[in-house]
Parts: structure tokens; C-alpha cells; sequence
């Protein structure tokens, strides 16, 4: 047999993972535990290229770390609620759940030939009633912490679908499936208080070192803290009203020409009732959309509503109150003062509505008239540091103590106070969804909002349910809400709105700790055990939401008593895309790779037709662009092995990778290339005695094989894939260069082949199971063979290379044991051909030798 026998090969390891249950984790207190976790797919129904980047980049560390002695916890699971079902069913009319459990058969079938070190035992799907059950009662607990609450609020309500959007699925305006224009509609919806911990999660920020600093960077700004004041601004002619705003510039104080408020300010809502020319504006503003792009980009507007409010600090001077559309009602207190020489929303805002500019601040060093005058007449703000001007008192202040001093003032005045805002808003809940966690709650006549009692959880529900209409199939189901208020006994009706699917993705990663519990979520040793994750593995786009919501939801679990850990994830990894070539028909079109051929000169042509194709960029993996491969067709032809050591090797596993033939051929020669090595290595070649001299070819083979563990295993730590299986590749080279003349170079061959099966084994696990077996006898399973160690001795050089000169020019090198003492160097220099050359017919003056660096020989 002259061929490698990828799949039986594969299959048969596989086989004997899983019969010995080398990765199913329990909670061992001997030895140290390590968590390891990939974001865990949705059940699309289709694994692609990314999840085999993302679960074996996360395999590789679980091996590795298994390898090295720790307890290692990998498990898997499916976030399995979600729109995509319940669409499913609208256009083929499958149940969301059937469609839903057939795609996890389906996904866990495609999974299971890339080998991943899985304790499938764990496996668990977010819609299974035994998941959901937990997250029902959490939703409790959070109730009676005052951690989960109901408010009426603004949403993005897509009138298509008949449904609330995030803000990040408005586009344009635009609902982000339908297309629909967005309106703004005020619900009653479920929130969580994340807000209450928008201080720990921006500060425990700096701790989490073993997270990229760009995710650290994104969640810092989401939180958005920001530093300033409320002032009050008395309404002339309305005794004792006034418009609280919430400025970051209070040190412009007096540069302000307006005063702004919110189409949703109560102030606004009651003018409004009187006024149908601002009832419509309201109405333009409502058109807007609530997401902060739509705000962002919107034209800037506003309505005079004739009012005019007091300065705080100079009751002589009044400005004019518009309603405007660039105005949030919930953030700060929905209310603002304008001041357009210093923000250029306000400056746009003054020069289409003629209100005047008045500089307040200007550059340190410049004529304060002549600024001012300029910026009298200018379209661009000045929104710089600089020192405070035409501001009275502050006069000469930089702009941080004009700040100061303008808060101080405020206070002393009684007209404000300085305060702290964040960006971070509530998690609105609420989903108007039927494939989602029905909220446990029952709305009654008499008794208002009436949690389920826990004895009657989980909530689950209902299978009979119809999508062929819009809006919520739950609630149009003819009884399902339908029941008795658990307090009074009256009719009463069940909660219609399911969890967003943020909720369950928010503690996933705890229920892996003790999965099959269903007396509660966990066991609090086993969750404390096990939490935190070590290291998490995921996508960037995740970088806020999910990343933010876990870190919000295992505080608020610690705090309701179900685990001691603040941090979800300890240490986090985000992985780059996988891209690959387009190809262009002559009129533009996207065309799939087996649409084409490749002529004998290399251009490619369109089978069909013969037409030129063009070769686009590469891009990222994606339907639209024809340019998928799908996984399990390459797994079929080159095995799993070659796709995990393709996808290792070729870039920093943070960056995009581009996938190509070339690299997963590469792979898989390489792979056979080991294969047939392992052929030559002499039947009666001894591992366990070689020699370790710097000297000998087979000693040099040794140390480097040392070096090369030290390296890669410093490589594996830090996720260096690419690096590791450089460095590996090397040694394979120096092995197969290695002449096996004598017993201790075939001693020392073969150290060096099972040195690179067992460097290899995290990322190729079943060719280097297979060659080990093949070497060592079927006595121990590689799976279950600890980390090699390597001898530090070993490390150090013990050889240096020299500078040879004469008369100040190089002449050659020379390599000399470290020990040699100076005569011998001196010795061996002046005894090298070129040395001799050089002072044949002269006088040896003198023989400098520099130690470790340089020989000079100075003749005449
Ligand atoms: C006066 C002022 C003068 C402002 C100036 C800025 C520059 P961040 O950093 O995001 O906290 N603002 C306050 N509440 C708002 C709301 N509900 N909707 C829209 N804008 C609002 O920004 C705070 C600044 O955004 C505040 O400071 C306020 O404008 C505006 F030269 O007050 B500023
Ligand atoms: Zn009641």
C-alpha cells in the first residue's frame, strides 16, 4: 500500500475518540481547568468555511491544552431560535422547530469528520424547553432584583412585518428585510437594566488583557461615558417651568443662540396638542426612524415653538426653544442647548434658521476679537481646545477648568449640577416573534403584571401555529394566552412577546458547566468550577452586542446568586474571514467555479460558451458572489487534516485568509509526504537513545527538535498557528535531510518524525494518531499522550561564529566551540587558507581576538 487512506484513516480515529470518551470533561479538581469555547452556530443548516476555521482554531487550543495536563472542557452547542425559522416556515411552510432540529442533524453530521475534540455529551439547542426553562426562571430572579422591568418606549417598527427591528436592522430607514420605510411607535416592551452596570463594564474593561484591544476599544465606546452637566433653563413668561438640557460643554455656556428639544419631550407632546403645524413636524420626525444613523444622516430641522427660555447665567438674555429632529428622548434629558461657533450640528442648525454665532472659545494664542468676528460668518465650528472668551468670569480659562468653573457655577446658582451620562441604553427584550423564549409573565385586569409562578414553568410553546398571516403567531393562536391571572383567578392573558435571541446566547457558555441539569441552570460548584471561559473564539461583528449582553448577564446572574464570576470570557480571540477568488462573465456576472475551464495557457474560459472570464479579487466567502466552497466537499477529497493544516498555516488566524487550491493541495502533499517518512524509519531505531552533541548531524537533529517544541508550544499559547506549523515544516525538512548512516542518526531520525507527529497533533490529530500507532504500537492513544517536553540545556548554543580579519578586512568566518580558549581560536584562524594567504611573505604583529564577535590579525 503506497497511498495514504485519508477517510478510512480519519474514520477509524474518529471511531476510537469517541469509544473511549477522550473528550468528555468532568469536573476533576486534580488537575487545572481550561475552558475552551467557539461562539456556538446557528443552525442555518449548512456548515461553511468560516465554522471550520472558527472550531478548529478553537480545537487546536483544546488539544493542545488537554495535551499539556489540563482538565479541558470543549463543548457544542445550537443558537436555535431566531427569524430564519419562523421565515423558513413562511415560505415552505415547514414548523420552525422541525425545520430547525432537522438543520442540527444535519450541521452536527457535517461537524463530526473534521475530528473536533467535542465532549458532545454537552451538546444543547437554545430552543429546547429544557434550555429555556432556566433562562425563564433568570428572568424572575431578575424581575424581583429589579434587573428586568416594563416601559413604554420608541421603537423601529417595520409595518410590513408587523414587528419591532433593532437599530442595527434599520438601513436607510428602511426595515432591513421587507424594505418598509421604519416608523417610530411607542410599545410596552421588557428591558434589562444593563445600564445599572454601565460602570463596571466600562471599567472591568481594562482588565480583560487577554482580549483584543479593538474589541475592549468598540465596547468602550458603545458604554459612551461621558462627563458634564444639567442645566436648567427657567421658560420666560411660565413661572416656575423650565427645560433641563445635558451638555459635555458647559464652558460654552455663553456662546448658546438656541435651545432644542426632542419630538418626544413632554413639553413638545403638550404643545403639540394645540398646534397641528408641529403635530405634523412630530409626525416628519416620527417617519425618521430611531437608530442613530437615520439621526445622523437625516437633514437637520427644526420647528420654533415661540417660546424663548432664560439664560442660567444671565437672566437679562433669552433664546428661542425649536423642537428638533436631531434631538434623542432618551438620551440625557432629551433637551439641549445649541451653540453653533462650537458644534457644527449647531452651527448647520444656526445658518439655515439665521441664529446668530457667537465665539466662546478660541485657539490658544490668537486675537479673541478678530476670531469671533470670523466665525461670525463662518459655515465650519470651532470645536478645538482653546481658552475661554466673551464668557465673563471663565475668561482665560482652558476649556477643561472653563468646565469646571461653569458647573461650579451652575450648582452655586441652583441652576444645574454636573453629572455623568453613558451612551449604553437599556437591552430592550421584547421581540413580537413566535420561534423565541415565551417571557414568563401574565398580564391581568386586576393585578397588572403577574410573574409565572416558578412551580408552572417552563412556559413552552405552542405547536399549532399559523404563519400565513403577518404580525405574531402567538398572538393570533385561539388559547394559548388565555388563562387564569395566578393571583386573583381571574381571565387573564399570557405575555404574547418572546425574548430577543441576545437572551439566550447570554449565558450559553454557563449552562455548558452542568448541561443536563434540570433542577436549575447549574450547580453552583460546577459553574464555579469551570467559569470563566478561558479562551473564547468568534467573529468581530460580535464585538459589542453578544460580547457586551454576556458580560451584563453573568453579572447579573452573579448577583442573583447563580456563579461568582463577573467576566464571562477571560481570554478572547476574534478570527479573520475566509475569502476566495471571483470569477466575471463578459457581461458582469458572477459565475461558480464549475461553470468554468481552464485552457492549457491559463486563461479560463466559460465552459458553455467559451467566453473570457475574468478573475476578480478575492473576497469574502459568500453565495451572492458564487465564490463559496463548501467544506465537506474538501474534507471528502483531501480530509480533514489537510483543510484544519490549510487553514492554520496559511496567514495569522486574526487576519482574512485567502482559500486557493494551491494551499489545500500544498497541505495535503505535505501530509503524505509524512506519511511516507514515517516508511523509512529502520525497524529497530530507539527514540529513547540519541545523541545530543552540537556536533554530530544526528545531535544537531536533536536540539533542534528541542528547540522547535519551545518554540511551537510558545507558538500554541498565543495562537500563533501559523508560525507553529512553520516551524514544524522546518524541522520535517532538517528530519528528511538527516542520512541515516549509523544507529544514532536512525535513533535520531525517527526522534525527530514522531517529534513533528506529536508537534502536529492539534492540528493534523488523525495522520499523526495514526503514524504514532503505526510507530509506537496501538498502546496509547496520542490523544492521550502529554505535551512533549523539551531539555533547556539543549537550547543554548554552545557554538559561536567569528569574524575573521586581517589587517581590519574580513576574510572569512570561523566556527568554534564557545569554550575554546583564545590560543586555539588563534590557532584555527591563522590556520584558514585565506588567513594564510593573506600574510604569506609578512610578519604576525599582533592576534586580536574580540570574544564571540571577532579574530584580528595584523601583519606587515
Ligand atoms: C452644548 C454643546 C456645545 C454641546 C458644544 C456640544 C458642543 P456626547 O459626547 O455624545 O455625550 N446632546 C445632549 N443630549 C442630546 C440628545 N438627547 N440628543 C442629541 N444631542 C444631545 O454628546 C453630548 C452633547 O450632545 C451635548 O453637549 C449636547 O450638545 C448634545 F460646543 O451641549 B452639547
Ligand atoms: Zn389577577
Amino acid at each position: 500500500e503506497d497511498r495514504y487512506n485519508v477517510k478510512e484513516t480519519e474514520r477509524k480515529w474518529q471511531a476510537a475518540w469517541e469509544s473511549r470518551q477522550c473528550f468528555q470533561a468532568s469536573e476533576d479538581t486534580s488537575r487545572p481547568k481550561y475552558y475552551v469555547l467557539e461562539m456556538f452556530p446557528y443552525p442555518s443548516g449548512r456548515i461553511h468555511m468560516g465554522h471550520v476555521r472558527n472550531y478548529t482554531l478553537g480545537d487546536v487550543v483544546a488539544r493542545f491544552k488537554r495535551a499539556q495536563g489540563f482538565n479541558v472542557l470543549h463543548p457544542m452547542g445550537w443558537d436555535a431560535f431566531g427569524l430564519p425559522a419562523e421565515n423558513a416556515a413562511i415560505e415552505r411552510g415547514a414548523h420552525p422547530g422541525q425545520w430547525t432540529y432537522s438543520n442540527i442533524d444535519t450541521m452536527r453530521e457535517q461537524f463530526k469528520p473534521m475530528g473536533l475534540s467535542i465532549d458532545w455529551s454537552r451538546e444543547v439547542a437554545t430552543c429546547r424547553p429544557e434550555y429555556y426553562r432556566h433562562e425563564q426562571k433568570m428572568f424572575l430572579d431578575f424581575l424581583k432584583q429589579g434587573l428586568a422591568y416594563r416601559k413604554e418606549s420608541w421603537v423601529n417598527w417595520d409595518p410590513v412585518d408587523n414587528t419591532v427591528l433593532a437599530n442595527e436592522q434599520v438601513i436607510d430607514g428602511r426595515g432591513w428585510r421587507t424594505g418598509a420605510l421604519v416608523e417610530r411607535r411607542k410599545l410596552s416592551q421588557w428591558f434589562l437594566k444593563i445600564t445599572h452596570y454601565a460602570d463596571d463594564l466600562l471599567d472591568a474593561l481594562t482588565g480583560l488583557d487577554r482580549w483584543p484591544e479593538k474589541v475592549r476599544t468598540m465596547q468602550t465606546n458603545w458604554i459612551g461615558k461621558s462627563e458634564g452637566a444639567r442645566v436648567q433653563w427657567a421658560i420666560a413668561g411660565r413661572d416656575g417651568e423650565s427645560i433641563e438640557v445635558f451638555t459635555t460643554r458647559p464652558d460654552t455656556l455663553f456662546g448658546a443662540s438656541f435651545v432644542a428639544i426632542s419630538a418626544h419631550h413632554p413639553l413638545t407632546t403638550e404643545l403639540a396638542a394645540t398646534n397641528t403645524a408641529l403635530a405634523d413636524f412630530v409626525a416628519e420626525c416620527d417617519r425618521m426612524g430611531t437608530s442613530e444613523e437615520a439621526i445622523e444622516t437625516a437633514e437637520k430641522k427644526g420647528y420654533d415653538t415661540g417660546l424663548r427660555v432664560i439664560h442660567p447665567l444671565d437672566p437679562t438674555w433669552t433664546v428661542p426653544v425649536y423642537v428638533a429632529n436631531f434631538v434623542l428622548m432618551d438620551y440625557g434629558t432629551g433637551a439641549v442647548f445649541g451653540c453653533p461657533a462650537h458644534d457644527q450640528r449647531d452651527m448647520d442648525f444656526a445658518r439655515k434658521y439665521g441664529l446668530p454665532v457667537k465665539a466662546v472659545v478660541a485657539p490658544k494664542g490668537a486675537d479673541a476679537d478678530a476670531f469671533a468676528r470670523d466665525l461670525e460668518s463662518a459655515t465650519e465650528a470651532f470645536t478645538d481646545d482653546g481658552v475661554a472668551i466673551n464668557s465673563g468670569d471663565f475668561n482665560g480659562l482652558s476649556v477643561t477648568d472653563a468646565k469646571r468653573a461653569a458647573i461650579a457655577k451652575v450648582e452655586s446658582l441652583g441652576k444645574g449640577q454636573g453629572t455623568i451620562q453613558f451612551r449604553l441604553r437599556d437591552w430592550g427584550v421584547s421581540r413580537q416573534r413566535y420561534w423565541g423564549c415565551p417571557i414568563p409573565v401574565i398580564h391581568c385586569d386586576e393585578c397588572g403584571v403577574v410573574p409565572v409562578p416558578e412551580d408552572q414553568l417552563p412556559v413552552t410553546l405552542p405547536e399549532d401555529v399559523t404563519f400565513d398571516a403577518p404580525g405574531n403567531p402567538l398572538a393570533r393562536h385561539p388559547s394559548w394566552q388565555f388563562v387564569k391571572c395566578p393571583c386573583c383567578g381571574k381571565d387573564a392573558r399570557r405575555e404574547t412577546d418572546t425574548f430577543d435571541t441576545f437572551f439566550e446566547s447570554s449565558w450559553y457558555f454557563s449552562r455548558f458547566c452542568d448541561p443536563r441539569n434540570a433542577d436549575s441552570a447549574y450547580d453552583r460548584n460546577k459553574v464555579d468550577y469551570w467559569m470563566p471561559v478561558d479562551q473564547y473564539i468568534g467573529g468581530v461583528e460580535h464585538a459589542v452586542l453578544h460580547l457586551l449582553y454576556s458580560r451584563f448577564f453573568t453579572r447579573a446572574l452573579r448577583d442573583c446568586g447563580y456563579l461568582s464570576a463577573s467576566e464571562p470570557f477571560a481570554g478572547l480571540f476574534t478570527q479573520g474571514m475566509i475569502c476566495h477568488e471571483t470569477y466575471k462573465s463578459a457581461e458582469g456576472k458572477w459565475l461558480d467555479p464549475s461553470e468554468i475551464d481552464r485552457r492549457d495557457d491559463g486563461s479560463l474560459v466559460k465552459i458553455d460558451d467559451g467566453s473570457t472570464v475574468t478573475v476578480g479579487r478575492s473576497e469574502k466567502m459568500s453565495k451572492s458572489k458564487k465564490n463559496v466552497v463548501d467544506p465537506n466537499h474538501i474534507i471528502d477529497t483531501y480530509g480533514a487534516d489537510a483543510a484544519r493544516l490549510f487553514m492554520l498555516s496559511d496567514c495569522p488566524p486574526d487576519r482574512d485568509m485567502d482559500w486557493s487550491d494551491a494551499g489545500i493541495e500544498g497541505a495535503w502533499r505535505y501530509l503524505h509526504r509524512l506519511w511516507r517518512m514515517a516508511g523509512d524509519v529502520a525497524s529497530d531505531a530507539n527514540p529513547a537513545d540519541v545523541p545530543t552533541d552540537g556536533a554530530s548531524d544526528a545531535g544537531k537533529l536533536v536540539r533542534l527538535c528541542h528547540k522547535t517544541i519551545a518554540d511551537v508550544s510558545e507558538d500554541l499559547e498565543r495562537l500563533r498557528f501559523n508560525n507553529a506549523v512553520a516551524r514544524i515544516r522546518e524541522l520535517t525538512n532538517a528530519v528528511q535531510a538527516l542520512k541515516q548512516t549509523d544507529a544514532a542518526s536512525q535513533n535520531a531520525y525517527r526522534f525527530g518524525l514522531e517529534m513533528v507527529i506529536r508537534l502536529l497533533a492539534p492540528m493534523t490529530p488523525h495522520l499523526s494518531e495514526e503514524l504514532w500507532a503505526e510507530l509506537r504500537g496501538a498502546d496509547a492513544l496520542l490523544a492521550e499522550t502529554a505535551w512533549p517536553t523539551f531539555d533547556p540545556a539543549l537550547l543554548v548554543q554552545d557554538t559561536v561564529t567569528l569574524a575573521v580579519q586581517v589587517n581590519g578586512k574580513l576574510r572569512g568566518t570561523l566556527d568554534m566551540p564557545k569554550s575554546a580558549p583564545q590560543a586555539e581560536v588563534e590557532q584555527a584562524a591563522l590556520a584558514m587558507d585565506n588567513v594564510q594567504t593573506q600574510i604569506a611573505g609578512k610578519t604576525i604583529r599582533k592576534v586580536v581576538v574580540v570574544p564571540g564577535k571577532i579574530v584580528n590579525v595584523v601583519a606587515n
